[in-house]
């Protein structure tokens, strides 16, 4: 049994949705941002990071989405949500890694600015740049990475619903969706998918 920690509306779902791709058993646990209980003394307890996603497995907690999707792809391999072949699960991990470390950082930058700085010039400034970054940043997912119809070519894997649960973001953002319309159907397809649907009820 996996337990995932979530909060609705944010990074998490991607590994919500690939736990139901998975097949696998999970159970949820809600942490609630309005009520600070990212911050509450059990739950630092759990992941001193403060931050959701965290997966409670058997062998111990993870954290980073990165690494939590490549766990569940590896542990449950009947589902085919990874490559095993070197390059190509490289290839996989640069995506993943770029959504984590550029696109979700760039996102921060407008609910979180007080990360990097506590000047609140500077961070009003962050907040400004956010369409700006956060746009350039799914220019080259659109351009550059996405093969389509799924992110890797003709089979669906973990970035799939990584790049979706980032791309629920883009109204929010002010992203310009007319620049980035590979982006938009793929995130409209996997909003008809099954596990998406789930997660979102689940969620909800
Ligand atoms: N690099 C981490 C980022 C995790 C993260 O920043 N999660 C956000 C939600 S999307 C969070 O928990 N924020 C709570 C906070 O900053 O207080 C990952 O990819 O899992």
């Amino acid at each position: 049994m996996l337990t995932l920690y979530y909060t609705p509306k944010t990074c998490a779902l991607a590994t919500h949705i690939t736990l139901i791709d998975a097949g696998a058993d999970y159970t949820l646990k809600r942490i609630d941002f309005a009520k600070g209980e990212q911050r509450a003394p059990e739950f630092l307890a759990l992941n001193p990071k403060g931050r959701v996603p965290a997966l409670v497995t058997p062998q111990g907690i993870l954290t980073e989405t990165t690494a939590l999707l490549t766990y569940i792809a590896q542990t449950h391999p009947q589902a085919n949500l990874a490559p095993t072949e070197p390059f190509a699960l490289a290839r996989l991990q640069s995506f993943t890694a770029f959504l984590s470390s550029t696109l979700h950082v760039a996102h921060a930058h407008g609910p979180r600015g007080s990360r990097w700085t506590d000047d609140a010039a500077a961070q009003a400034a962050l907040k400004a740049y956010v369409p700006t970054s956060v746009t350039a940043a799914f220019k080259l997912v659109e351009d550059t990475m996405l093969e389509g119809p799924f992110v890797m070519g003709d089979t669906y894997t973990i970035a799939d619903p990584y790049l979706y649960t980032m791309s629920t973001w883009i109204e929010g953002d002010q992203v310009d969706a007319t620049l980035i319309p590979r982006v938009m159907a793929h995130r409209q397809m996997m909003s008809e998918r099954p596990s998406v649907i789930r997660a979102l009820a689940e969620e909800a």
